[in-house]
């Protein structure tokens, strides 16, 4: 009998209250999929014509992404609210307004890849609300650290489609099987390899990195041989760390002083799953990306995520 999602249910202590949650990602990301393979057939490529709260141009498949997965959030039943890259304000679902959990999400992570027919994916987590449940979803009840996650993961739309993710209990990689139209256990209990893999970054924005990062990028090259990777999806380039090792890193520079990722559907999300596969999730000035306490719904930080080894040679821990 294959392993299907809803084993969730009997992992760790939120495996239970989350896998309806999961399973409902699961569901947006089958839609997802079979949109993305057929968008240039219904002219859904390309720009929408609109930008995000970041600024960035929306393609058309970003703005159908979000309004699947919100639409499963809401089929849920269990979703209050939902934090997307592509709202500017929290979704709040007001048929369920009194419910428990709070999503965060990038739906369409990497977009700019879609018109060469390149890896995208869906990153999400998932924290329990902070306001009572007879008072409506406020976007405080976003801003929660990295320690306060019950569950979080992506989807990875590639040759196959692939959902991994963990409930605090281990990382596991579910793959799509269309024969039986279900997620099925493809990578149970993922860990990071500790040495080997790639080092994983844009290097052309090496000359505006702050902090000594490009000096710290070539020790670590001298010091490990590592070689590169960069597919310039993050959602692409996590998953080959977390199979292969190594480290990917998006560092503060003179254009994004703060970094590109976003902290609350990039980085915390990414690291959790890093943590939990046995890796390590920084960001500047020695913090871990999973103690940083949220300011904003779109905030961004600097992130470093990857093996021990790669990420402490990186950042010259000792
Ligand atoms: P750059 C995609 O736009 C994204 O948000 C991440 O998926 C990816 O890691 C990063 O930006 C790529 O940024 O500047 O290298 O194109």
């Amino acid at each position: 009998m294959p392993i299907s999602l809803s084993q969730i249910a009997q992992q760790g202590a939120h495996g239970a209250s989350m896998m309806p949650i999961i399973q409902g990602v699961g569901r947006a990301a089958i839609e997802i999929s079979s949109l993305l393979q057929t968008a240039v057939f219904k002219g859904a490529l390309g720009v929408a014509g609109s930008e995000n709260i970041q600024g960035e141009q929306q393609q058309k498949l970003d703005v159908l992404s979000d309004e699947i997965f919100l639409e499963e959030m809401k089929s849920t039943g269990f979703v209050c609210a939902v934090g997307s890259e592509e709202q500017e304000e929290l979704l709040v679902i007001n048929e369920y307004a009194s419910a428990d959990w709070v999503v965060l999400v990038d739906p369409l992570d990497g977009s700019s890849n879609l018109d060469v027919d390149g890896p995208v994916g869906t990153i999400f987590s998932v924290v329990k609300r902070k306001t009572d449940n007879n008072e409506r979803p406020h976007v405080s009840d976003t801003l929660q650290s990295g320690q306060q996650v019950l569950a979080a993961g992506y989807v990875l739309y590639g040759p196959a489609t692939m959902l991994v993710c963990s409930v605090g209990a281990g990382v596991h990689g579910f793959t799509y099987n269309r024969a039986s139209s279900r997620f099925e256990l493809s990578h149970p209990d993922m860990k990071l390899p500790a040495t080997g893999g790639y080092y994983s970054v844009n290097e052309a924005n090496a000359d505006k990195w702050l902090n000594n990062m490009g000096s710290n990028l070539e020790n670590l090259k001298q010091e490990t041989g590592l070689g590169m990777r960069y597919v310039g999806a993050m959602v692409a380039d996590i998953h080959r760390t977390l199979l292969k090792g190594g480290v990917f890193l998006y560092p503060a520079d003179s254009k994004n002083k703060s970094g590109k990722l976003r902290l609350l559907y990039e980085a915390i999300p990414m690291g959790f799953i890093m943590e939990q596969a046995g890796g390590k999730a920084m960001s500047d000035d020695g913090m871990a990306v999973l103690d940083i306490e949220p300011q904003a719904l779109h905030q961004r930080v600097p992130v470093y995520l990857g093996s021990h080894s790669a990420v402490d040679c990186l950042l010259g821990i000792k």
